[in-house]
């Protein structure tokens, strides 16, 4: 019997996608678990880990081409399960760089941008971060101030973005602004004179993650900075259903994880004279907990199955997004509370995964979206607004 794979749904996955993800669980489980606590107490994450990343195929391995690994969704879905299993900030990490920004540039960018990023980015030599979320406009980012002007055949940026993932590490930043044609994408180069970015600090979540504030002090850029070919919140929202799909995998990861954790821990742990695990509440707490965890599991093979098909749709996506992030908060939280005091420190996973848990389910877009999301498939009514 399988404790944390109840009803064996990894039987489910091809061999080759099972395969992937036994490679990237003990890789990151020998590269990464030892050194994530250290990380997440200094509020830091080593950006040169990109290059072991790179070598073991995970940063933009979905994509086709340009050295990237080109394999399933479901397989891409599985290493983000695997990472976030040990931190949400690694599965962030690889969300922004492969779903974000490459696959910006790989469906939406020049054949140029191509050729200049991809390689290196899918080798963890070139980081890349995605703008869209101002300090104004966040669940709304149609309502973005920063803009881009013409000035002869050149493009001048200005405005601000914020809350954005490897923000100061990046070497690319696809930015996502108004221009007098409708909201537009450029690649930029982070070293382009006019662009800063500016680490923000205090998060209480998301520790093991950089996050910055994004600075367009009238960046001038070529012509051939601008995505030709996308106007409009279509090419930002192409790039989310990427990264939320691989988040609904990732707190799948995580909620395994803690339920783990709370099963080892309760097994061994003795209060009035027997383990926790003994007790009848501690029982119903673990059969809720590998029932969240199986269901979970079950939803995200299904999307698997669905965007390797190509049937996979915005709202299903939104609906993975919503149902996994939501369990796995649920399961962190009562683990954390099943290790007592334990469960308060760093020495135990729960409660870093619980408080990252509580980024996963703000960003790429918050529960409420992703239930408008749902309500206006089922209803056909749009109430964002
Ligand atoms: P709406 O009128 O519904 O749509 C505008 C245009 O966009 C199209 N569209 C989509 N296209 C592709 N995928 C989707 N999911 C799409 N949703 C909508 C739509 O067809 C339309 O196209 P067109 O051609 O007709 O113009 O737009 P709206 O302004 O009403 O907003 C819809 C809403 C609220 C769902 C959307 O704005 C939204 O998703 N808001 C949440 C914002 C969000 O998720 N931000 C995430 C920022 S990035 C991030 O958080 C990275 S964290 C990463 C990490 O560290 O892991
Ligand atoms: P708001 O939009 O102000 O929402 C606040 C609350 O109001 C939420 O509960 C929301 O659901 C609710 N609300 C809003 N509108 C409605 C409505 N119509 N009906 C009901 N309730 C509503 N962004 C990027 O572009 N790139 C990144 O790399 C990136 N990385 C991030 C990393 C971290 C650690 C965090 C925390 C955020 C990151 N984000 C990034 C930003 C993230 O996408 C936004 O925080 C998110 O979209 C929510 O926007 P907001 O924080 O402005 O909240």
């Amino acid at each position: 019997m399988n404790r944390t794979d109840f009803l064996e749904t990894d039987a489910l996955l091809d061999e080759e996608d099972r395969a992937i993800g036994e490679a990237v669980r003990s890789y990151a489980n020998a590269e990464l678990a030892p050194h994530v606590a250290e990380w997440y107490e200094s509020g830091t994450i080593p950006i040169d880990i990109a290059i072991g990343l790179g070598k073991l195929g995970v940063l933009g391995m979905h994509l086709e081409g340009y050295g990237c690994a080109g394999t399933t969704a479901t397989a891409y879905g599985v290493a983000c399960r695997e990472l976030e299993a040990i931190d949400s900030g690694l599965r962030s990490l690889v969300s922004v760089q492969g779903s974000l920004a490459m696959f910006a540039i790989h469906r939406w960018g020049t054949e140029e941008h191509r050729q200049e990023w991809l390689p290196r980015m899918a080798a963890g030599e070139a980081i890349g971060c995605f703008g869209l979320t101002e300090a104004d406009a966040g669940s709304d980012p149609g309502s973005m101030r920063t803009h881009a002007r013409r000035d002869g055949d050149d493009w001048i940026l200005s405005g601000s973005k914020m809350w954005i993932t490897n923000g100061t590490v990046a070497h690319v930043a696809v930015v996502w602004a108004q221009t007098d044609d409708g909201i537009r994408g450029f690649a930029v180069p982070t070293d382009t004179p006019g662009f800063s970015a500016h680490e923000i600090h205090r998060k209480l979540s998301l520790r093991a993650s950089v996050t910055a504030e994004l600075v367009l002090d009238d960046v001038r850029l070529p012509a051939s900075a601008v995505f030709p070919d996308v106007r409009g919140l279509k090419g930002p929202l192409s790039c989310l259903n990427e990264a939320r799909y691989g988040i609904l995998w990732g707190a799948v990861g995580a909620a395994r994880a803690c339920l783990e954790e709370a099963l080892e821990y309760t097994l061994v742990r003795t209060q009035f004279g027997k383990p926790l695990a003994s007790f009848q509440l501690t029982q119903r707490k673990l059969a809720d907990m590998s029932i969240a965890v199986t269901n979970a599991s079950l939803t995200a093979i299904q999307l698997g199955r669905l965007k390797d098909q190509r049937r996979i749709t915005p709202e299903h996506v939104s609906h993975g997004k919503l149902a996994n992030v939501k369990v796995a908060l649920e399961v962190a939280r009562t683990a954390r509370g099943m290790l007592g005091a334990a469960g308060i420190t760093l020495d135990h996973t729960v409660m870093r995964h619980m408080n990252n848990l509580e980024t996963v389910s703000t960003y790429e877009g918050t529960e409420e979206m992703h239930a408008l999301s749902i309500g206006r498939a089922l209803t056909g009514i749009a109430a964002f607004r």
